[in-house]
């Protein structure tokens, strides 16, 4: 499996298909996997929480705990009031009671682990932000008309096969797919196509918008603004007077915009610029054109980044989602841009005459030219926090203990060193 996929940053004539993935009440599903007799009951997973005691705090709570008032984050005293213990409840207790696990962390990684050897089988850019969160990038297999059943399809492979269930929210980026993931829960499906995007989004409290957390979200309801339509609609320069940059990226968000790339995360593996054609073309030379500009926007990345390169390869997809890949790879790295652009142009001379739909240019076998580059796994055990904190965008909600990137979920194929001049034909899913 390979975390670097080949979806770029969009262009802004680009539309593409963005799914995110969220496991429900997910180390309390973790917890009923293996032992089934807790399906449909109250389960509390506690953080710091010892068999019988009353000290810790709950890490996530079931549905059915939650009707109780159970929540994350909230101690396990206070829990025990609204549900006390199954095993200890006295006899005459005949109110809903709760039962208490505590966290197994090596355990949710390995269903962790199961969950995202699927992702990856499904998708061509998997960004995966928490233990049991990621987005994904679709674009290239499925169009909006059958994406619903695509979502579905993969919601009942990860209860069937793994045995935990997941919410699905679709759009036309991650932002918009987060907040139809986290719409329907538990067991949602929400797929928000491009043209419903703002009338989705405006009746929701700002809150639930990506990025948006408690503390904003008081402060925003202060200047009048309850929803994500209300902020949409705002004054822009007012938002970033008050907040800073993140002003201008919720009030994108309100709009339904996002221009991140699904990209893994940590150190970048590769770096690829796409674009799609307005209309398929047969015309080689449009074709040539488009390539160069990509071969242009990726070599600028690079540089920018400092990064130096041992493989230089190109995306074309024939209509509809047929995708084809190909590179080559050098004797050592290096950055020099005449020779991606003639590399490029070489290795597209096979697709002269074919009709294209989209097409990308990728550079990868990535160094770093200052030598100081951490080693990949050590830029990939990073954390990510929670919503908002993932991209520095907000304060963050209150977590007992944050979903973490020390899950070893990070191991990504490296290819292999390839003979100086050699076309090798590769699937980058
Ligand atoms: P979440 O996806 O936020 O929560 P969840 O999967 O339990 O429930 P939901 O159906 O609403 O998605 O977090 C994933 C896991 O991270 C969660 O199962 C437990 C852990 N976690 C904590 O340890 N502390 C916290 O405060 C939160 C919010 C989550
Ligand atoms: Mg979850």
């Amino acid at each position: 499996m390979s975390g670097a996929g080949f979806a770029g940053p969009p262009t802004s004539d680009e539309e593409r298909v963005v799914l995110h993935v969220d496991m429900d009440c997910f180390y309390a599903a973790c917890e009923r996997r293996r032992e089934p007799t807790l399906r449909g009951k109250p389960v509390v997973v506690g953080m710091g929480y010892e068999a019988g005691e009353p000290h810790g705090a709950v890490a996530t709570a079931s549905y059915e705990a939650r009707e109780h008032g159970v929540e994350s984050a909230q101690p396990i005293s206070q829990a025990l009031e609204a549900l006390p213990r199954a095993e200890t409840a006295p006899d005459d207790h005949d109110g809903p009671v709760g039962h208490y696990r505590p966290v197994d962390m090596a355990y949710y990684r390995e269903v962790s682990d199961e969950i995202r050897a699927i992702l990856h089988g499904v998708a061509d850019a998997v960004r995966e932000v928490s233990i049991d969160e990621a987005y994904l990038d679709v674009t290239d297999r499925v169009g909006w008309h059958s994406v619903e059943v695509f979502a579905s399809s993969l919601k009942e492979r990860i209860d069937e096969e793994i045995g935990v269930p997941a919410s699905v929210g679709v759009g036309p980026n991650m932002s918009v797919a987060k907040v139809a993931s986290d719409y329907d829960k538990p067991d949602g499906l929400v797929v928000v196509e491009p043209a419903e995007v703002r009338e989705f989004l405006a009746p929701l409290p700002v809150e639930e918008l990506h990025g948006v957390g408690p503390v904003t979200a008081r402060e925003l309801r202060g200047m009048g603004v309850g929803t994500a339509g209300d902020l949409a609609s705002a004054d822009r320069d007012a938002l970033v007077s008050r907040f800073g940059a993140r002003g201008g990226t919720i009030h994108d968000h309100a709009r339904g915009r996002d221009p991140r790339p699904v990209e893994p995360v940590g150190k970048p593996k590769s770096l690829s610029s796409e674009s799609a054609f307005t209309e398929p073309t047969d015309a080689f030379d449009a074709v040539c054109e488009r390539l160069l500009r990509l071969a242009d926007e990726v070599v600028e990345r690079t540089e920018s980044r400092d990064a130096l390169y041992k493989t230089i390869g190109i995306k074309v997809v024939r209509p509809p989602f047929d995708v084809n890949t190909r590179e080559r790879s050098l004797s050592g790295p290096v950055a020099d841009a005449d020779l991606v652009e003639s590399v490029v142009l070489d290795l597209a001379e096979e697709f002269e005459g074919e009709t294209v739909r989209k097409l990308g240019v990728r550079v990868s076998n990535l160094t770093f030219a200052e030598g100081t580059q951490a080693p990949l796994d050590e830029w990939e055990g990073e954390r990510e926090g929670g919503v908002g904190a993932e991209d520095g965008l907000d304060e963050g909600e209150a977590r007992s203990e944050g979903p973490d990137r020390d899950d070893g979920r990070s191991e990504h194929d490296r290819p292999a060193d390839r003979a100086r001049g050699q076309t090798t034909f590769v699937d980058f899913t």
